[in-house]
């Protein structure tokens, strides 16, 4: 499949992992917007979280989002981003939760 996280997943292109389990890798973004900025995904190929209907995968995804912000010594707070289709600009199209700290990071407004 042509998908760059399938790839990633599968180990085909490097990353820098901080996390991995059965069902989800958490790697490093390679264009970090925060100090902390890293991208929980599922294993299996799902488009976006539209897609996601699997309880224990979306449990798994976000108790790994909170692990690895705590790994990461986040204590003062951090935000969860999924870009979810067009109009919120995803632009991989394999589901990947967004785990963003270590800097304030201000207000969050649409647009
Ligand atoms: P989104 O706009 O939500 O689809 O964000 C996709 C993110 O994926 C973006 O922040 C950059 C990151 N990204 C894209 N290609 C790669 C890659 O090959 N490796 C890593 N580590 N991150 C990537």
């Amino acid at each position: 499949m042509d998908c760059i996280f399938c790839k990633l997943v599968a180990g085909a292109i490097p990353s820098k992992r901080v996390f991995e389990d059965d069902l989800v890798v958490a790697f490093r973004d390679v264009w970090p917007l925060a100090p902390t900025h890293v991208l929980v995904v599922p294993r299996a190929h799902l488009a976006s979280l539209w897609e996601l209907e699997d309880e224990r995968l979306a449990g798994r995804l976000l108790s790994v989002a909170a692990r690895v912000a705590r790994d990461e010594k986040l204590e003062q707070g951090w935000r969860l981003i999924a870009n979810t289709r067009d109009d919120a600009g995803q632009e991989v199209l394999h589901l990947h939760l967004h785990v963003l700290g270590g800097r304030k990071l201000g207000r969050m407004l649409p647009g």
